[in-house]
């Protein structure tokens, strides 16, 4: 082939993939300022909850074996006498955290529907067993699960997982034909602003910026120790900040992740707690648990 032909081929190639990949970088919109988004969703979700009741005289009635479908209606007609969601939901604050490291707090408001029999409720890091139905505030369901399923609360959307601790579970048995039987189990919903689900990413049928709804019933749950190491994932949150990229030893694997958080060669399981008194060794009493403590 002609040497010349070959060059210019292959220069209109690369001047073809740069203006390409111009074009993407004009299609790309950074995502909203989270202080904007979140007096926009907070608005919507107040205004929500201030017109609208949820089916609570059908959770009355159902005895407490029975799985009710969270359903949501306007106040309006023959339903002007129903108690709006406001007057029955607890304001609770949470932090998002940007890609900068920079915290932003965010409201979200939390409906406690029935107490489970067990007293324990799960932390936000924990495994839990649930059905759920989740709802944009126009009321459409994105999706339901009316069977029990596990889920890993870690790889959950934020506000999903910062329901688990409002929800205690109840007593069930598996039957011969491997269905479940249950009693006594927890129910409650979140109303959220979209910076705790998706955001500016759409997902499914979920436009962007959306804030979430989630009803949600608790069966069971297990504790996680995501690393095996004796420490609880939930207690691997150094900072408690809710985000679980705490990493002490700066090895670029997060403690919940970690056998070894400082790493001084001593797993920490053999740290945490040496003489199994259940209280957390700190040897030189500075104040650093051994396990976090380098020396
Ligand atoms: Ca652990
Ligand atoms: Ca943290
Ligand atoms: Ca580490
Ligand atoms: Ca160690």
């Amino acid at each position: 082939m002609n040497k010349r032909i070959l060059f210019f081929g292959l220069f209109s190639i690369a001047v073809l993939l740069t203006s390409c990949q111009e074009q993407q970088r004009s299609f790309y919109t950074p995502p909203k300022p989270y202080s904007e988004q979140r007096a926009i969703d907070n608005d919507s979700l107040l205004h929500f909850l201030q017109t609208r009741f949820y089916n609570y005289e059908a959770y009355t009635a159902a005895d407490s074996s029975t799985r009710v479908t969270f359903v949501i209606d306007t106040i309006q007609g023959e339903n002007s006498d129903k108690t709006p969601l406001m007057e029955q939901v607890e304001q609770i604050n949470l932090k998002v955290k940007d890609n900068e490291g920079v915290y932003h707090d965010h409201t979200a408001y939390v409906l406690r529907i029935r107490s489970g029999e067990m007293e324990a409720a799960p932390s936000i890091a924990d495994s839990v067993f649930v059905t759920y139905k989740g709802m944009l505030l126009n009321l459409n369901k994105f999706d339901e699960r009316t069977t029990p399923i596990w889920f890993e609360s870690l790889s959950n959307i934020k506000g999903f997982s910062a329901l688990m601790p409002y929800l205690t579970p109840g007593t069930y048995a598996t039957n011969e034909d491997g269905t479940y039987t249950f009693d006594g189990f927890g129910s409650a919903a979140i109303f959220m602003p979209s910076a705790l689900g998706y955001y500016n990413q759409a997902s499914g049928t979920i436009p962007a910026y959306s804030p979430l709804i989630f009803a949600v019933d608790l069966y069971t749950y297990n504790e996680t120790d995501h690393d095996g190491d004796g420490v609880p994932t939930y207690v691997e949150d150094v900072d408690q900040d809710t985000y679980f990229d705490d990493d002490t030893d700066g090895d670029g694997v997060p403690n919940y992740a970690d056998p070894d958080d400082d790493n001084d060669e001593i797993l920490t399981k053999d740290e945490y707690d040496a003489n199994g008194d259940g209280i957390v060794d700190d040897s030189d009493g500075d104040g650093t648990p051994d396990y976090l403590d380098k020396d």
